[in-house]
C-alpha cells in the first residue's frame, strides 16, 4: 500500500473476477487536471454567480451574451487541460473488464482524449455547439464574430451542445447508463457530490440490482454512508493504485 491510500482486499478480489463493471463519474476526476469543480467557488468575473444559475435556459433566454461568455471561459481551461492520471486509470479499466461502461457528467472531454474508448456523455459535451432552435450540432462560421454566434441555417444563435438545469437528459445516453448500472457487479461512484438528478439515482439502481458500490470521493457526500465502500482520496492517486493492485501487470 503506497502513498498510504488503503484499497480493501476484498474489493481488489471483486474486481480482479468481475466481468461487468460501470463507472460514473462527475467533475471531482478533472479537479487534477485544473479544471474546477462544477460546485467549487468559481473564480474572477464568475465569482459572482452560481453555475446553477448560468446553466439554465433562463439565463440563457435573458443574457446569451453571458452565458455564452462563460462558456468561452470553461472551454479555454478545457482545452488547455490535459487528461490525469485518474481519466487515465479508467482506460486502463477499460481495457481489463469484459463489460465495462464509463458513465460522465462532465462535458470536458478528458475521458476521450485519456484513451476511453466508449463514454457515456449524461450532460452533453462543452467542445460542441447545438443550434438552440433545432438542437441541431452546428459549427459556427469563422467570419461570424457574434457573441453568441448564430445558427448558419436559420440564423437562431448558437448554444453549447450540454444539459442545462430544467433540461431533460440525452435519451440514449440515460438508457444506457440506466442498463449499465441495473447489469454490473461493481458501480463506481467517482468525484461526484451526488446531488444532481437523475445521475445520482445509478449508484442506487445499481445497489438494488446487487452491486457493489463503490465511491472514491475525498470528504463525505450524500451517497457515502450507503455504498459498500467510500475510498477517501483524490481519484488521481486512488484510481492508479487500485488498477496497480488488481491488474499488477497493467
Ligand atoms: C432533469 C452540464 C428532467 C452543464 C450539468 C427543478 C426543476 C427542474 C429540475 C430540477 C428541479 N430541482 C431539481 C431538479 C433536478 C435537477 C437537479 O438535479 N438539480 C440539483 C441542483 C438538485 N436536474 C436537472 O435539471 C436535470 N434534468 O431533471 O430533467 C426535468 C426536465 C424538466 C423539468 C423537470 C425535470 C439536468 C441536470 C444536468 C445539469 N447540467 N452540467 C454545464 O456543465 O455547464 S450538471 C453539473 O453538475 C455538471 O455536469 C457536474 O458534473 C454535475 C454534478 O456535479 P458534480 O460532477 O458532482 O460536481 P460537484 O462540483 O458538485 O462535486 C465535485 C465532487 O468532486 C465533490 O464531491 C468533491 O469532493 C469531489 N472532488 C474534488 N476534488 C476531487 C474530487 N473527487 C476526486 N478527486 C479529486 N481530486
Amino acid at each position: 500500500m503506497q502513498n498510504n491510500i488503503d484499497i480493501p482486499d476484498e474489493l481488489i478480489k471483486i474486481l480482479r473476477g468481475a466481468e461487468r463493471v460501470a463507472v460514473l463519474t462527475g467533475a471531482g476526476i478533472s479537479a487534477e487536471s485544473g479544471v474546477p469543480t462544477f460546485r467549487d467557488a468559481q473564480t474572477g468575473l464568475w465569482a459572482q454567480y452560481r453555475p446553477e444559475q448560468l446553466a439554465t435556459p433562463q439565463a440563457f433566454q435573458r443574457d446569451p451574451r453571458l452565458v455564452w461568455e462563460w462558456y468561452t471561459w470553461r472551454r479555454n481551461l478545457v482545452s488547455a487541460a490535459k487528461p490525469n492520471p485518474g481519466h487515465r486509470s479508467i482506460v486502463i479499466m477499460e481495457k481489463r473488464v469484459p463489460k465495462f461502461t464509463l458513465i460522465t457528467q462532465n462535458v470536458d472531454g478528458l475521458h476521450q482524449r485519456a484513451g476511453s474508448q466508449v463514454v457515456v456523455e449524461l450532460h452533453g459535451n462543452i467542445e460542441r455547439n447545438k443550434c438552440s432552435r433545432e438542437g441541431i450540432i452546428r459549427t459556427p462560421d469563422a467570419k461570424d464574430k457574434g457573441i453568441p454566434p448564430r445558427c448558419p441555417a436559420c440564423g437562431s444563435y448558437l448554444r453549447p451542445d450540454v444539459v442545462w438545469f430544467g433540461e431533460s437528459l440525452p435519451e440514449q445516453a440515460l438508457e444506457r447508463a440506466w442498463r449499465a448500472s441495473g447489469n454490473c457487479q461493481v458501480f463506481f461512484s467517482i468525484g461526484t457530490s451526488a446531488v444532481v438528478q437523475p445521475a445520482a439515482t445509478l449508484p442506487l439502481i445499481a445497489q438494488e440490482a446487487g452491486a457493489i458500490v463503490v465511491e472514491i470521493n475525498p470528504g463525505e457526500t450524500p451517497l457515502s454512508r450507503q455504498v459498500d465502500h467510500h475510498i477517501d482520496g483524490p481519484s488521481g492517486l486512488v484510481l492508479p493504485e487500485m488498477v496497480t493492485q488488481t491488474w499488477p501487470e497493467s
